[in-house]
């Protein structure tokens, strides 16, 4: 049994080479000789702006949905951790069979270890209920996340919220300059302690492996806390792999 997970894309051009890469690599999947001991968690942000059902964005991003639709058929496992980026999105996936989930996912598993088999957890999540100081952000989260927006996301055409989202939105190189490893150093530290502290209280509460994105930080502590870190970036994704028993990173095919 295998699960892969992604987080971070933060795709804005179906025509970027990160993208078609995470096609490739879903594609790869969907010829898995055992789909059902596949599971993908999709852990948000994938795409930078993503919001409810709008055939702008079926259209856009037609081949992401065919290919979750083929996993889906498959009986590969999906899951999708809403982000801040992307989220009402249950309508929009209407052809598949997909699990959404509004903060994080538990996935066991049963490693082989040589006293047999052992039951081991996953904790996935997207990370941005990590800061708990951070009220602005959390009140915020509440507003986008409820059925106002919800009902409002489904009505908007997804044309007129990518012009909103356009305006805001910078370039990598301005991306990449905000990116924590760019930051100074006790900033990051500061950031990079807050999740640390978070992925070992969670696995102080029974959870073998912590995996979180959102802050953009490429950081690990070995074997059980990995952040996604910034894929346009990074151009990472993880698996993790029952049979060795470990989560790893693996770089997205180059395109
Ligand atoms: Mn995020």
């Amino acid at each position: 049994m295998r699960v892969w997970i992604f987080s971070d894309l933060h795709i804005t051009d179906p025509e970027s080479s990160l993208y078609l890469s995470f096609l490739q690599v879903l594609q790869q999947i969907s010829n898995e000789m055992n789909p059902t001991l596949c599971h993908v968690v999709f852990a948000g942000d994938i795409f930078d702006l993503l919001v409810g059902k709008s055939s702008f964005y079926s259209r856009k991003y037609a081949n992401f949905f065919n290919v979750v639709h083929l996993l889906s058929q498959r009986n590969v496992q999906l899951y999708y951790i809403e982000g801040n980026h992307d989220f009402h999105l249950r309508t929009l996936f209407d052809q598949a069979n997909i699990q959404f989930l509004d903060e994080s996912v538990v996935i066991p598993v049963s490693p082989r270890t040589p006293n047999g088999d052992v039951g081991k957890k996953l904790f996935i999540a997207h990370g941005d209920l990590v800061d708990q100081e951070d009220s602005g952000y959390l009140r915020l989260r509440k507003f986008f996340r409820s059925h106002v927006i919800r009902v409002a996301a489904n009505i908007v055409p997804g044309a007129f919220v990518q012009k909103i989202g356009d305006l805001s939105s910078r370039t990598l190189e301005q991306k990449e300059s905000d990116l924590p490893q760019n930051w100074p150093l006790e900033n990051r530290d500061a950031l990079r302690t807050l999740f640390r502290s978070y992925a070992k209280e969670k696995n102080r509460q029974g959870f073998d492996y912590v995996i979180l994105g959102h802050c953009h930080d490429l950081d690990e502590m070995k074997p059980f806390y990995f952040n996604m870190g910034y894929p346009p970036v990074h151009r990472q994704y993880l698996i993790y792999d029952e049979a060795e028993d470990c989560v790893k990173r693996v770089n997205f095919p180059g395109i």
